[in-house]
């Protein structure tokens, strides 16, 4: 055996070591500890009309997480666990409501000029019934379904209902639509939900309402983030997942966030506060505009 034959056989019998599933530098950056916290902007965000209020709606499949972002959100702002919004613990569809979610201001006796509803998730059901959600999604963006409202997964919101609204004010109509995923489903989603968001995306795009999309659970997709939340944009299965997703609905990159819920936690924890407030911070930018807009 020759010089070369030896470190031919070195070199292939040394085992390469496993691609890394982390990507050297996040292909987003977030501010987790510098002055500018997306925290601190949620707090101090004020809209440029006095009074003003955006609204911003989450729908979603049964069980994606709606709830628990509702939740953590108001976790975030206080500081301390909450849990405002009842989670579900079993698989079938929790929220029956149509809930407006305020949040109190820490010292003061008022409240932050942004509101989050929380509906009835989408399930895996009949096609009428998918029809009777985007219905149901359509008329609470026009602002006619009131707070309170129990939907009905068989029927949709009548004119004659008294949680009918016939006249909206702006602030009664939806700004910012949310669809909310579980970020473990995205690599087998059913065709038929696929249609139906892209049907509330038609209908909120024909209002003129903007539509972005958070992937939840991202601890439960991807053992390095949930090791450290900081890795969430190193990820490379969750770039992947955000960018099939992409392609499947539409949904600009720019336009699509990833939050770890506060779901089994006894505090709050600096990370998951930053990675809410900062998918919060985009969603309340995107909603201003279109308040700036609506007001030209
Ligand atoms: N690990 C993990 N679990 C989560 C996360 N977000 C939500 N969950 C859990 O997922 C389950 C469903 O959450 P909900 O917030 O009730 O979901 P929903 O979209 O409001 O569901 P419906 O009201 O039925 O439409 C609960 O058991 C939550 O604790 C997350 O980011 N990570
Ligand atoms: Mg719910």
């Amino acid at each position: 055996m020759g010089f070369w034959d030896i470190i031919f056989f070195w070199w292939s019998s040394t085992p390469t070591p496993p691609p890394s599933p982390l990507l050297s530098e996040p292909w987003r950056k977030i501010n987790w500890g510098g002055n500018q916290s997306p925290v601190q902007w949620v707090k101090d965000y004020n809209p440029q009309t006095e009074d003003q209020q955006l609204r911003i709606l989450l729908h979603g499949l049964v069980g994606a997480g709606k709830s628990s972002f509702i939740n953590s959100v108001q976790n975030v702002l206080q500081g301390r666990m909450c849990n405002n919004a009842p989670v579900a613990s079993g698989h079938s569809s929790f929220t029956k409501k149509y809930t407006t979610y305020k949040f109190k201001k820490e010292s003061q006796d008022t409240f932050y000029p942004f509101v989050l509803n929380d509906m009835m998730g989408l399930s895996n059901t009949t096609y009428r019934n998918k029809r009777i959600h985007v219905k149901d999604v359509k008329r609470a963006l026009k602002g006619h379904v009131q707070n309170g409202y129990t939907f009905n997964a068989d029927s949709k919101l009548s004119k004659d209902d008294p949680y009918y609204n016939p006249s909206p004010s702006v602030n009664d109509k939806v700004h910012v639509l949310v669809s909310v995923i579980d970020a473990n489903t995205v690599s087998r989603m059913d065709d038929k939900v696929l249609t139906t968001i892209m049907e509330i995306r038609d209908e909120a795009s024909e209002l003129e309402v903007l539509q972005v999309a958070i992937l939840t659970k991202i601890d439960e997709l991807c053992p390095e983030i949930k090791k450290d939340l900081r890795n969430v944009y190193k990820s490379k299965k969750l770039k992947a997942t955000m960018e099939k997703f992409h392609k499947e609905s539409g949904i600009p990159m720019n336009c699509i966030f990833a939050v770890k819920n506060y779901h089994d936690e006894t505090e709050v924890n600096s990370d998951t506060d930053v990675l809410i407030m900062s998918s919060l911070m985009s969603i309340i930018n995107f909603g201003n505009d279109f308040l700036n807009k609506i007001n030209e």
